[in-house]
């Protein structure tokens, strides 16, 4: 008898042990919505004032989530969910537009500056908290907004909070394929599983769409900008139809990726010329099928006459003929079109970084109204640093989309940490100069008639969703900047951290300094000073500065550090290729001259001699070998503020970072060791005295190849 009791007791514990590990183990698949139980006085406090929730009116599908997320939300936070009721008590939360306001507040109440998305938090009668948005989907972002503020440590009393965005487009580009691959994705399969598609919808859909919805996302283009034809078949139509209807409550909105010679290779046309009467006709139908399927389909992304990809230039047409006749296919539904500047040729030799510039500066005037030209936010490729785009502001009779990476293609794929809200808050906050002083690039964007932000995803089907802990947070801030151009990136992190990971004034502290010492880390440790491209080919993984044999110039790194015996760098000033003239006249000045060069830009414009000395006193080649330790040191110091978190962290969570970050410190090494083997062999110099000497000789480093390397097409 004794017996069975303790083998009883045994297994009850044995349960409640896999039950209480289930329950806590955390493994990043709950975002920054974790809504963990605040401390004992604001739990009671929270209970209390929000013993219901409330929305008046129609109970839409948008209505609906953001009553289930304050559900799930304050049983979370408050430890018990409020109940649902139609009008508000004392102790309750209420959702209201101006048409649902309750008589006794008509007046009192002012929905002013809110506009079609915005919202507004506000305690009234001392017992009762508003939400009021002029529509259900501000009642949604609303709802995100009053959880965002609980969970951060804010309290209901005294609240009074308006916030609108301040771009009318937030979207996320998704490089998937149909197949179930990503270009440049490193967070396993693509999320849409495309092969079960429209008849199984995978519950991940919704937490994707709360994702984005809790962070303003309001469209997202689903497709790779690679494009098969096929998307645009009636098969696959149904398929971004069925993905829309989930996400369509949320606000978010689907867009396709076009190959813009689709109704050629669909068998449907003899040709893909935009000119064309059948091919105009093709697509105008196409479009008609589609806004069928999908009423509120958003409209085409296109990258055409780039690495390959088709165009109107096949034809002997223009970007502005292409664009303009996807324009008319979906202008009489109300779409857009986001038609990508990258470009370059390998017609055209003297600078990548121009060609964006000269085949598009001309255009301008010339795209109908519902196109925006989408440029990325630097004239190469989404580097670790990158000046500005010229073209920001110079098309002034043209709209622009910014698009950033949020994949970190360039950055160290997902086992760097890399927290990129300062890299777009550089670019953002970048003047101009287009039109006078104080025209940053945030102004700019917001000024745009079609005004928006593109991120290229790192969504994947990895439980964690973005491949690790701390690219959630790219994603996050991602969201939050192109709802505010302006917010910053130190209080964006401070705020995902609290969320993720915890409320816990130190662990904010010092996960943020990890955070904002990130990226300068990773620049200093790969392509330090304006250093740019030096990756391997193809899968972009690890140092490979001295390839110099691939058939076009510019996939070479040597084409980008011109190092030779002399000096290192790239002369794009009058002297050189002139890249510096496509900027406003103080920016050129500024970039132009050796003297004011802003210092991380220096051989981005600059070639200059090894044995210069520069400000801080060091040469060239000093400062260079100085950055690569400096890079490295700093991915110590983050290893180290981390190890001295645990415990205080939970411990699935902080084993993964844990692990990241030593992958990161051996390939941190291997970037330093790599390129300072390769520089030193090309400018004869020795290491300064006291320098670590690679591990290997430049041979071995040159060896290295990565045949599986992921998200590489
Ligand atoms: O960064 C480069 C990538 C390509 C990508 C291209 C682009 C989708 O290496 O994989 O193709 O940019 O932006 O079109």
């Amino acid at each position: 008898m004794a017996n069975r009791t303790l083998r009883s007791l045994v297994f009850l514990l044995v349960m409640a042990w896999g039950l209480s590990a289930r329950v806590f183990a955390e493994d990043g698949y709950d975002l920054w919505l974790r809504y963990k139980p605040l401390e004992d006085a604001a739990r009671a406090e929270l209970h209390k004032a929000a013993q219901q929730v409330a929305a008046p009116g129609e109970r839409t599908p948008t209505l609906q989530a953001a009553l289930d997320e304050l559900v799930r939300g304050i049983d979370g936070l408050a430890g018990q969910a409020p109940t649902i009721a139609e009008s508000a008590e004392s102790g309750a939360i209420l959702l209201v537009k101006p048409d649902t306001l309750p008589e006794h507040l008509k007046g009192k109440v002012s929905f002013d500056g809110l506009g079609g998305d915005g919202y507004r938090l506000l305690s009234v009668d001392g017992e009762r908290t508003l939400i009021a948005a002029n529509s259900d989907i501000g009642l949604l972002y609303g709802s995100f907004a009053l959880l965002r503020h609980l969970q951060t440590g804010g309290r209901l009393e005294g609240l009074d909070v308006s916030e609108a965005p301040r771009l009318q487009r937030r979207m996320l580009n998704h490089w998937d394929n149909p197949d179930r691959t990503v270009e440049r994705g490193y967070a396993g399969q693509s999320i849409w599983d495309w092969w079960k598609l429209p008849d199984h919808l995978d519950a991940r859909y919704t937490d994707y769409a709360r994702a984005n919805a809790s962070i303003g996302i309001n469209g997202t283009v689903l497709n790779n900008v690679n494009a098969k034809a096929e998307m645009l078949t009636a098969r696959w139509i149904a398929k971004a139809a069925a993905l829309a209807n989930v996400l369509r409550p949320y606000g978010i909105r689907v867009y396709l990726s076009a190959r813009f010679s689709a109704p050629f290779e669909l068998g449907a046309t003899e040709t893909a010329d935009p000119l064309d009467p059948a091919v105009r006709n093709w697509w105008a139908k196409k479009a008609d099928e589609i806004y069928a399927a999908i009423p509120d389909f958003g409209g085409f992304l296109v990258k055409a006459n780039s690495e390959g990809q088709p165009g109107p230039q096949d034809y002997g047409r223009s970007h502005t003929d292409g664009a303009n006749m996807l324009a008319a296919a979906v202008r009489p539904h109300g779409g857009i079109v986001l038609w990508r500047a990258f470009v370059y040729s390998e017609t055209d030799a003297s600078d990548r970084a121009k060609q964006a510039y000269a085949e598009f500066k001309p255009l301008d005037g010339r795209f109908a109204d519902n196109v925006t030209v989408q440029v990325k936010n630097g004239p190469i490729d989404f580097q670790p640093r990158e000046p500005i785009h010229p073209l920001f502001g110079a098309m002034p009779e043209t709209s622009v989309t910014a698009e950033f990476q949020i994949t970190k293609e360039y950055l160290g794929f997902v086992t760097h940490l890399a927290y990129l809200g300062p890299l777009y808050e550089e670019v953002l906050k970048t003047d101009t100069f287009r039109g006078g002083a104080g025209q940053t690039a945030a102004k700019l964007l917001m000024a745009e008639p079609l005004s928006g932000l593109a991120g290229v995803a790192n969504i994947g089907s990895d439980r964690n969703w973005s491949g690790s802990h701390f690219d959630q947070a790219n994603w996050y801030a991602f969201g939050r900047l192109a709802w505010d151009p302006e917010a910053s990136a130190e209080d964006i992190a401070r705020e995902w951290v609290a969320m993720t990971f915890s409320r816990d004034r130190e662990v904010i502290a010092k996960v943020t300094g990890m955070m904002m010492a990130s990226r300068e880390a990773v620049v200093d440790y790969m392509t330090p000073m304006g250093l740019a491209h030096l990756m391997g080919t193809g899968h972009h993984y690890g140092p490979a500065p001295w390839v110099d044999d691939l058939a076009r110039p510019e996939w070479n790194p040597a084409y980008y550090h011109r190092a030779d015996a002399g000096g290192i760098g790239f002369d794009r000033t009058a002297t050189g290729s002139d890249a510096i003239a496509q900027y406003a006249a103080p920016l050129a000045g500024l970039y132009g001259d050796r003297q004011t060069v802003p210092p991380e830009f220096l051989l981005w414009f600059h070639h200059v001699g090894w044995d210069e000395t520069l400000p801080s006193g060091r040469t060239v080649w000093a400062e260079l070998v100085h950055h690569y330790d400096r890079g490295v040191a700093a991915v110590g110091t983050m290893r180290r503020t981390w190890a001295g978190l645990e415990g205080r962290i939970d411990p699935a969570r902080f084993r993964d970072v844990s692990d990241f970050l030593a992958i990161q410190e051996k390939e941190a090494i291997w970037w330093r060791d790599a390129c300072l083997a390769y520089f030193a062999s090309v400018s004869g110099r020795a290491l300064p005295p006291g320098t670590r000497p690679p591990a290997h000789p430049l041979s071995w480093y040159q060896a290295q190849q990565f045949p599986y390397a992921p998200g590489h097409p």
